[in-house]
């Protein structure tokens, strides 16, 4: 990666204006504000229902400074690639095309049109930031809920089954450039953007995003939540580039260092209060696997 950005070198333009309606300690808010950032003022975004929707409000309160298409959930990678279609016929180079969605926007709902726009290699940038839930509608069970998690759709033994792999699905599509990101990390996230406008064809980045109401967590704990996904090496920061993987940041320097037990992340949450010892130790032997497998790589 080229130089990278520090909190002395980053610009202070803000697309996003103060004030929004996310929750106080909302993950997407540092999501949302750093990508815009990263993206620039040459951006057209097109946003399915979701928290980032109600994060931007409507006309005339809108808390973004750019141009935006609200689109119906299963439309999102059709509708970036409409726009895209619009700017080409216009003859106006230049422009970010970003789809910006939740993950069941983007993993359940809107993955078919995704995975066209991908099959295609539309000339968009894809952006999923991965609160792991339905959280605008109140907290559903989506694919990307880990298993285990309270929600209102898996109230009482948490969801069954395992999270699904979006990144990888996206990345099996034979696409330039997929990475993995977290809010707790903005100048990663900054950089990985950064990059993205830089190359042409489909370019998919999937940002774990901590929300406290949805996961039940004190709002002044997103940061240390998301710090300790990585931590505990259950959520990896990775790019895709040109189909060679490579954990970065924080994860890379994991692999060189204890990590902290899944359990502490755990414990951190509400969410996971109803696994039991045996399932939090499945889990711990999953990723110690897991990691095994990326120092084989390494080595
Ligand atoms: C076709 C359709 N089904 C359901 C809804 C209701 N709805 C609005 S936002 C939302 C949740 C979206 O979840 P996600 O994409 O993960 O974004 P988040 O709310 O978590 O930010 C749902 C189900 C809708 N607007 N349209
Ligand atoms: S529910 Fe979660 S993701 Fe949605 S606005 Fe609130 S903190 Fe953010
Ligand atoms: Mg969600």
């Amino acid at each position: 990666m080229a130089e990278k950005t520090t909190i002395l070198n980053l610009t202070e333009e803000e697309f996003v204006h103060p004030g929004n309606r996310a929750c106080s300690g909302c993950g997407l808010s540092i999501v949302y504000r750093t990508g815009l950032k990263a993206l620039g003022k040459d951006t057209i975004l097109v946003v399915p229902p979701s928290c980032l929707t109600v994060l931007q409000g409507l006309y005339p309160v809108a808390s973004t400074k750019l141009p935006c298409v609200n689109v119906t959930f299963a439309s999102t990678g059709a509708a970036a690639t409409g726009v895209r279609g619009a700017m080409k016929a216009l003859k106006k180079e230049g422009v970010n095309v970003v789809a910006w969605a939740g993950d069941g926007g983007t993993g359940d709902i809107g993955i078919q049109a995704l995975s066209g726009a991908c099959e295609r290699q539309e000339d968009i940038i894809y952006i999923c930031y991965d609160n792991e839930a339905y959280m605008n509608t109140g907290v559903q069970r989506s694919g990307t809920t880990p298993k285990g998690v309270l929600t209102t759709t898996t109230p009482i033994k948490g969801k069954l089954q395992a999270k699904k792999d979006v990144p990888s699905i996206i990345a099996a599509h034979g696409i330039g450039y997929v990475a993995t990101a977290s809010a707790a990390y903005p100048l990663d996230l900054y950089d990985k953007v950064k990059k993205a406008t830089t190359i042409a064809g489909p370019r998919y980045i999937h940002v774990h995003t901590p929300c406290p109401p949805g996961w039940s967590f004190e709002t002044r704990y997103t940061i240390k939540v998301g710090k300790l996904a990585v931590a505990s090496g259950l959520f990896d920061l990775y790019e895709i580039e040109n189909g060679k993987f490579q954990l970065t940041g924080a994860s890379e320097r994991l692999l060189k260092k204890e990590r902290t037990p899944v359990a502490e992340y755990f414990a951190s949450q509400g969410r996971f209060k109803s696994l039991s010892e045996e399932e939090i130790k499945s889990v711990q032997q999953q990723v110690d696997e897991k990691w095994a497998g990326y120092k084989a790589l390494a080595e």
